[in-house]
């Protein structure tokens, strides 16, 4: 519960994620379209003000000429933005290879992908090298543009050998590290062939911040056990040099979702999706199609739940929106055909000729969710300051977005959503067509119980921004226990082990049941501490401890 210094972010910030919030395409030689990517990181720093920022990230695409970089460059540069050119193997090696495909589910509890094991293991020390030689090409484009005085903060599992490269650079350079997954008990990073080189990387930032207290536990007795090092209170010592690790749980812009909720057309939205519902409790559910949101754990609980209370089967309907991630990759492609035939067979086995227990929608990271957001918040339509912060986990983690079928339940067309058309309710929909923020403000604010079932998430914003919407329901909220907003919103939530699906289907009971009194209750603790944990703490908090870290010339070497 640190709270920001007060200090005010006048300095220059270096963000360097992964990915830059705008996706570049390319027109001709020399020209260039530029789409504002969105996703857990940018909404989290929406809401930052007072900051001269500047992104540093990889633009997403490979450009090989001169020219094409030159014009890009020179585009990004219009949004505060400089780009890091990666030839396509490294990047394929360093970002599907060792980002996505070894780090991301180690750090989620679920090992390598159990099919591609071999070959994963094979090539291993390649898309190792790769990540190295990327993560120092990130450096070399951050110590071109470092003036003295800036703060460099380093984002996500693609960058833990950032902060040793920086220091090789300038051991004086104020660096910062910032991990948006869990990370691991120091069981699980121990079986990671590269564990020692990574954990002493990340010890050369100043500071290295998690979501948690846990991950940043694990993280130091990673450090003590197998670099056998000294865990203290403050973080990690090495030979009389402290690298300071905390906790800085990241929050949302809540005052923006506030001032949504009283826009007319927002108003609008809530009143179809009433009036639509009537006479049906409303459950949500918002996830990336990742393993890590146990989307199908989900479902197959509310399955449950139906088969034991036939009294709710026509009275509860559950909103699944999923945004398709990382369509190319076949464990995510089995995932989504996973969740259809589970979506399809309870549908057909529950619905009627007038309902259908599930709406399963699938709809991509739309530029227009945060573009237009900005727009009709008043807000600058360029990118500002703070939004140009981290794509990362949605975007980066999830990038890959190519085609998608997708629906608004909130738009007009949803008179087509009828079990008649669609045996699994997935509603395909032209692609101009996608969910944008007042819709998804709308959903969240007609909801009567949102569902958050990840296995494992760093924070999860989903289940914030659905407490910041329930002013006057007080919805209640049923989160994962391995969810790192668990920890914050805990006590007002309905807490459960999603692997233990009775225990979820006995939950959704216990919520659709609850007392008003219950539910005013617990939706009071969270909304004060979603009201006063926002992101502009986070990114304050953090910068403030950077810049309180005493520099010592802790050039650190070791490998
Ligand atoms: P994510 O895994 O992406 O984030 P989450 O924290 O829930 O998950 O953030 C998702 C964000 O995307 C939310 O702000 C949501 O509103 C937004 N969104 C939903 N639908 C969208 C759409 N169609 N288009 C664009 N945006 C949409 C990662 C980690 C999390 C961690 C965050 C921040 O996995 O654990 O909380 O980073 O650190």
């Amino acid at each position: 519960n640190r709270r920001s210094r007060g200090r005010p972010m006048k300095q220059r910030l270096l963000v360097v994620a992964n990915r830059l919030p705008v996706s570049a395409v390319r027109r001709g030689e020399d020209s260039w379209y530029l789409e504002v990517s969105a996703g857990g990181l940018v909404s989290a720093l929406l809401g930052v003000k007072d900051v001269d920022a500047r992104w540093i990230g990889w633009a997403g695409v490979n450009v090989p000429d001169e020219v094409g970089q030159r014009a890009l460059t020179k585009a990004l540069a219009e949004k505060r933005c400089i780009p890091v050119f990666l030839d396509e193997e490294i990047a394929h090696q360093y970002y599907n290879g060792y980002c996505n495909n070894i780090l991301w589910p180690l750090f989620h509890y679920l090992g390598l992908p159990q099919e591609d094991r071999l070959a994963t293991t094979r090539s291993f020390q390649s898309q190792f090298d790769a990540y190295k030689r990327a993560n120092k090409m990130f450096a070399d484009v951050v110590n071109m543009h470092y003036q003295e005085g800036d703060v460099v903060w380093c984002h996500d599992y693609h960058l833990m050998f950032l902060p040793k490269c920086l220091k090789e650079y300038n051991s004086k350079m104020k660096v910062g590290w910032f991990l948006h997954t869990p990370f691991p008990s120091s069981e699980i990073h121990r079986t990671l062939p590269s564990r020692s080189e990574l954990l002493r990387s990340v010890l050369a930032a100043d500071i290295v911040g998690f979501h948690t207290y846990d991950y940043a536990r694990h993280f130091v007795s990673a450090c003590t056990r197998i670099l056998g090092l000294e865990g203290t209170p403050e973080g990690v010592e090495d030979q009389g040099m402290l690298t300071r690790v905390a906790a800085f749980p990241i929050g949302i812009d809540s005052d923006r979702f506030k001032r949504a909720l009283e826009l007319p057309a927002v108003k609008e939205h809530i009143n179809e999706l009433t009036h639509r519902f009537a006479g049906r409790k409303v459950m949500l559910g918002v996830d990336r199609l990742d393993m890590i949101k146990g989307i199908p754990q989900k479902i197959l609980a509310f399955e449950k739940f139906l088969e034991e209370n036939p009294s709710w089967r026509d009275k509860v309907v559950l909103l699944q929106i999923a945004v398709p991630t990382r369509t190319d990759v076949p464990e995510y492609q089995k995932l989504t055909s996973q969740v259809h035939e589970i979506v399809g067979r309870i549908n057909g086995r529950f619905g009627t000729l007038t309902a259908v227990p599930i709406h399963h929608l699938f709809l991509p990271l739309s530029r227009e969710w945060t573009v237009g957001s900005f727009a009709t918040d008043g807000r600058p339509l360029e990118l500002p300051l703070l939004p140009l912060l981290l794509s990362a986990a949605f975007a980066a983690v999830a990038t890959a977005v190519r085609s998608f079928r997708h629906c608004c339940c909130c738009c007009p067309q949803l008179s087509l959503l009828s079990p008649l058309l669609s045996a699994t309710s997935i509603a395909t929909a032209t692609a101009d067509r996608s969910l944008d923020f007042h819709a998804l403000c709308a959903l969240y604010a007609v909801t009567d119980v949102a569902l958050v079932t990840s296995l494992r998430d760093g924070m999860n914003l989903v289940s914030y921004e659905f407490v910041a919407c329930q002013g006057s329901k007080k919805g209640v909220l049923i989160l994962s226990e391995f969810a790192g907003a668990a920890q914050s919103l805990g006590a007002g939530a309905l807490l459960v082990n999603p692997w233990n699906i009775t225990e979820v289907a006995a939950s959704i009971g216990y919520a659709l049941n609850m007392s008003p009194d219950e539910r005013e209750k617990r939706h009071r603790h969270n909304y004060a501490h979603v009201t006063t944990h926002t992101a502009q703490d986070w990114a304050e908090t953090f910068v403030s401890e950077l810049n309180d870290t005493v520099v010592e010339a802790q050039l650190r070497t070791r490998q």
